[in-house]
């Protein structure tokens, strides 16, 4: 017998952004598990930590970063508060429903700090390959400062690398032999939407990356914007007057040209491609890798979290959102209940595939948008249901009431698509209700920190 202690159980956490951080968080009171947090930036917030890059990044890796310059959050910033760390509390006063992409940022960085997690993350460190060993990982990743590269084993794999940084690029006829000057980018290498002042605008898309970056364009002084959708039909919102949605682009040609598969033709200085993303880990090896489409009920994840090939192995944020900084929350603190052995997984691999046949089956009957968020704003619950039972410190909250938030900023968009961001909603958190910002936001071109805090 001695009395040493047991070897503490050893994580690997990829990715510092949102979901990183949260299990971060969820894990700072266990001592006897030791947290390494991988992050190829020298910074945390994932996407929300804005890069001027695109393409490679200083090393040479692939740039992660899809955020630009100018974003305001995209939903009502209710409907992703930690309910342990509320804007309130740390701005200081209540701000509006939809803030820029630094306010955001801040905001995050607040909550990280208030957890202390930094000390466990190894910044500028890209995870290059994980694979089984002898029941364990093996991570190998490179220190991009120091060139020096490790391998080292962990009890448990946790994937926080988001799914939104490797763009979906589709060719169309014309793209590859047009001689016009036509600029042609994904949404990924957007930055900054001032390069498109006085142009007219091509978008090829029609979900969120489509509307944001159109109407930046738009706020921007673009002269029009054309904006293409495929099978979900046009979006439909009041628009301003430049502003028309036509059918899938069908090729380009005769200088500026861009034809429709209706036939209708425009003239444009631009395309950019809101095409989307793709699930992307080449750093996994085969049996360990992720492999779905956006949507709700991701392939092969045990209550959206767990492989089901394996076990020791998580990932977070893999669903397309709705909810987000509060659904990974709500993720990371499950997959550390499940780690610590509170909460237990079926008893079989079949019941588990299961699940997700069921999720799968119940996100296919979904029939609008409302539902999605129901359906998103449910799943959250089911997991803060089972995290409480187990551990009363959870930071719990009203999913209802989040749902509302996420409700009403739907009608809203409906209402006029270059106003919503100037409506407030009330926080499931503290019950305020956000005031409406000091300026609107199409007349907001300065969204720096401080210029929106009013300081
Ligand atoms: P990410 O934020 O992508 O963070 C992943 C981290 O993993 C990154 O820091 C990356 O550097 C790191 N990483 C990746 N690969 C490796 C590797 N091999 N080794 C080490 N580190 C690695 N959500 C909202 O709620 N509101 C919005 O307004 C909103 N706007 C968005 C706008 C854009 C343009 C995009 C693309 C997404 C937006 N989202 C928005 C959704 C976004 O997915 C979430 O807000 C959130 O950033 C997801 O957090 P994450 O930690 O899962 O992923
Ligand atoms: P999404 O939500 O995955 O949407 C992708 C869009 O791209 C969608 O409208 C697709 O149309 C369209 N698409 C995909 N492939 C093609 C081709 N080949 N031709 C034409 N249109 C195509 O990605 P987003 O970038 O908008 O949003 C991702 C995140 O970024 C989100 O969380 C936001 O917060 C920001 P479809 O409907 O399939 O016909």
């Amino acid at each position: 017998m001695t009395d040493e202690a047991p070897p503490r159980r050893r994580v690997a956490i990829i990715g510092a952004g949102p979901s990183g951080l949260a299990q971060l968080c969820a894990f700072s009171s266990e001592k006897d598990m030791q947290l390494v947090c991988f992050e190829k930036q020298s910074n945390w917030g994932g996407l929300w930590n804005y890069s001027w890059r695109t393409g490679t990044d200083e090393y040479g890796n692939p740039c992660s970063n899809s955020m630009y310059r100018n974003l305001w959050s995209n939903g009502p910033k209710e409907g992703l508060e930690f309910s342990d760390y509320t804007f309130e509390q740390h701005f200081g006063s209540p701000i509006g429903s939809y803030p820029p992409r630094s306010v955001l940022l801040d905001y995050i960085e607040g909550r990280a700090k208030q957890y202390n997690v930094r000390s466990h993350i190894r910044f500028s460190t890209i995870v290059r390959d994980v694979r089984t060993c002898s029941g364990a990982f093996e991570v190998t990743s490179r220190n991009e400062c120091t060139d020096v590269e490790s391998t080292e084993v962990f009890d448990y794999v946790i994937v926080a690398t988001g799914h939104f940084s490797v763009p979906n690029v589709p060719e169309f006829p014309g793209f590859a032999n047009h001689n016009s000057g036509i600029r042609i980018l994904h949404a990924h290498d957007f930055r900054d939407a001032r390069e498109f002042t006085g142009a007219n605008v091509l978008i090829v898309g029609s979900s969120y990356s489509a509307e944001d970056i159109g109407s930046q364009c738009w706020k921007y002084g673009a002269k029009s914007i054309v904006l293409s959708h495929r099978r979900s039909g046009p979006l439909g919102y009041k628009w301003p007057e430049n502003w028309k949605e036509v059918p899938q682009l069908e090729r380009i040609s005769e200088g500026k040209t861009a034809y429709f598969i209706d036939g209708s033709s425009s003239t444009v200085d631009a395309i950019i491609l809101c095409t989307g993303y793709k699930h992307h880990f080449p750093f996994l090896s085969d049996e360990l890798r992720l492999k779905t489409t956006n949507r709700l009920a991701t392939t092969n994840l045990y209550k959206g979290v767990v492989w089901n090939d394996n076990s020791a192995l998580f990932y977070l944020g893999m669903q397309d959102q709705w909810y987000t900084f509060n659904m990974f929350d709500a993720q990371a603190w499950w997959v550390q209940g499940c780690i610590m052995g509170r909460i237990q997984l079926p008893n079989t691999k079949q019941d588990m595939i299961q699940d997700v046949v069921d999720r799968q089956a119940a996100e296919d009957a979904i029939v609008d948008d409302y539902g999605a968020i129901a359906y998103q704003g449910a799943y959250t619950k089911e997991l803060m249901d089972e995290i409480t039972t187990t551990d009363s410190n959870y930071p719990t909250f009203d999913v209802e009431a989040t749902n509302v938030a996420f409700y009403e900023w739907k009608k809203s968009k409906r209402t006029g698509f270059m106003g919503f961001r100037d409506g407030g909603h009330t926080s499931p958190m503290t019950g305020t209700k956000s005031p409406a910002h000091h300026t609107k936001w199409k007349e907001a071109l300065d969204d720096s920190l401080d210029t929106y805090l009013g300081n």
